[in-house]
């Protein structure tokens, strides 16, 4: 069952378990399918795994691409996946697949766009991990310690390694996630924000105020750090400096804040957060870089998360299940709260939306290929301006 991504998308799991409560035997289904050997079968078991034709990159036998060497996940690479491009989604001109097993989420390019770190809970793993992979899907490899819960992993810039949230200090096993009424929440108090090199090899902790503090993501110019934190005891934004760690607290309002991104010329945060005591809502809100003049910009009774700025700086997409509370679909919104935009129509999540640099290209996670599973992949889509 969905327990350990509740952080950016506590909501969507929330969601998830409540709308669509896998059965148990979907998940004994998955932990024997993770003993099992790898063979063919598995090919015909899970559909996802059978690629469309591509002349140019045939089929592989699915067992051959685990054989792999240790620290290093060799997955199929990407594939175009056009087929899974709902007709109503003028704005993906084409889409690739960037993994294949597991349950994945909040996928986020480097700088460049060649990398993109993510999170993933592969098959017989009891936790996510922070992987690293190409831009093709290739190279996938686990760059966390291996050791507690992991998430919200975020790339700094000129390739000087990433930031994650990571519960490895803590000795003795995690807690089981808190359950209220049919949410699940996992605030672990054990998260801190960690600073690795590309290789992994952790350089630096970032926070060590005693509560969860997670969620981080880098400015455009490398030197600032947003993420939540309870050090107030509340759950809210807060604006670190990384040369010299000086803290600003950006959000007051009670209840849950957080999943928070700069804009591209870092003068506003884009940012979601929840009034309501029981977290039955999730709004889209904006402010200045310094904390200051507020705006919510969704007002509905729904969920609405991941907010990212289009690299115009004048625009926000998210994810939101407001028109149908089992389906989350990406929407674009102008920072003004105007211009309210769908663009997906899939079956099943869709969420995590993150553009490159340039725009050109839009990565996000959906369980589109198999919305009768739980697993989310990471998929890359050509973005297309021209119909937005
Ligand atoms: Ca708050
Ligand atoms: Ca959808």
């Amino acid at each position: 069952m969905r327990t350990t991504r509740l952080h950016r998308c506590v909501l969507l799991s929330a969601l998830i378990l409540t709308a669509a409560a896998p059965s148990l035997s979907t998940a004994q289904d998955k932990t024997e399918e993770a003993k099992r050997p790898a063979v063919g079968e598995k090919a015909q078991e899970a559909p996802e795994t059978q690629q469309p034709e591509t002349p140019q990159q045939p089929q592989i036998p699915f067992s051959l691409l685990r054989l792999t060497e240790p620290g290093r996940r060799a997955e199929l690479r990407g594939m175009e996946v056009n087929h899974l491009i709902r007709e109503e989604e003028k704005t993906l001109a084409s889409l690739e697949r960037l993994t294949y097993e597991g349950d994945n989420g909040e996928a986020y390019f480097d700088q460049v766009g060649r990398r993109v770190i993510w999170q993933s809970k592969a098959p017989g793993q009891e936790y996510d991990r922070i992987y690293i992979m190409d831009r093709d899907g290739s190279g996938k490899r686990m760059v966390s310690t291996g050791k507690g819960r992991t998430t919200c992993s975020f790339f700094l810039k000129n390739e000087r390694g990433f930031i994650y949230a990571s519960t490895h200090l803590r000795e003795g096993p995690p807690p089981e996630p808190k359950k209220t009424g049919g949410y699940e929440w996992e605030f672990d108090d054990a998260y801190d924000i960690f600073m690795a090199d590309m290789e992994g090899k952790i350089t630096r902790r970032l926070t060590d105020t005693p509560g969860y503090d997670a969620e981080g993501t880098i400015s455009p110019s490398g030197k600032l750090m947003l993420f939540t934190s309870q050090r107030d005891g509340d759950l809210d934004v807060y604006r670190m400096r990384l040369g010299n760690g000086d803290v600003t607290r950006i959000t007051s309002s009670p209840g849950y804040d957080g999943g928070a991104f700069f804009s591209p010329d870092e003068t506003m945060i884009v940012y979601r957060g929840s009034r309501t005591a029981d977290y039955k809502d999730l709004q889209i809100f904006v402010c200045d870089a310094e904390g200051r003049n507020h705006k919510q910009l969704t007002n509905n009774e729904a969920v609405n998360f991941a907010p990212y700025f289009h690299p115009d700086g004048n625009r926000i997409i998210f994810s939101s299940n407001m028109d149908d509370p089992r389906n989350f679909e990406l929407y674009m919104i102008n920072v003004d709260g105007t211009g309210l935009t769908r663009l997906t129509y899939s079956e099943g999540f869709d969420g995590f939306p993150y553009f490159s640099d340039d725009g050109q290209f839009l990565l996000f996670c959906s369980n589109r290929a198999d919305p009768e599973s739980r697993d989310t992949h990471v998929f890359v889509a050509v973005f297309d301006p021209y119909w937005y």
